[in-house]
């Protein structure tokens, strides 16, 4: 079963929500932000960065929620959550899906 290093708070939503839709239990790790808003500190035992979700799968550690949401996807032989590659639709949707944390987060937080 997957582990999931869940920063409350956090992008950690994305992966919940995917795992949900999926119908995938996990192990959900939970941390409490500090009183600056930051992660604490047992996060960076799991991420060089301290920073969340991480996931872990058959010994694997994964980071980036995009990433993750990716291999989700993969993992399971999804097709209800992106369009079929080679399709103009795809490449829509991966263009969005990148902007999401390329374009988009760092001018929203
Ligand atoms: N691009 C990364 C961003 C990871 C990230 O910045 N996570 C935030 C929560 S959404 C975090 O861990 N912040 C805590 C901190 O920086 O102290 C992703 O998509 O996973």
């Amino acid at each position: 079963m997957i582990t999931l290093h869940a920063l409350k708070f956090s992008r950690a939503t994305r992966v919940l929500w995917l795992l949900e839709d999926l119908g995938q239990p996990c192990q959900r790790i939970d941390y409490d932000r500090t009183d600056e808003f930051r992660a604490p500190e047992a996060l960076s035992k799991i991420h060089p960065l301290g920073k969340s979700p991480v996931i872990e799968d058959d010994g694997e550690m994964i980071a980036e929620s995009s990433t993750i949401l990716r291999y989700l996807v993969a993992k399971h032989g999804d097709h209800g959550h992106r369009p079929d590659r080679g399709t103009a639709d795809y490449w829509r949707h991966e263009a969005l899906f990148d902007y999401v944390e390329s374009s988009f987060a760092p001018v929203a937080i």
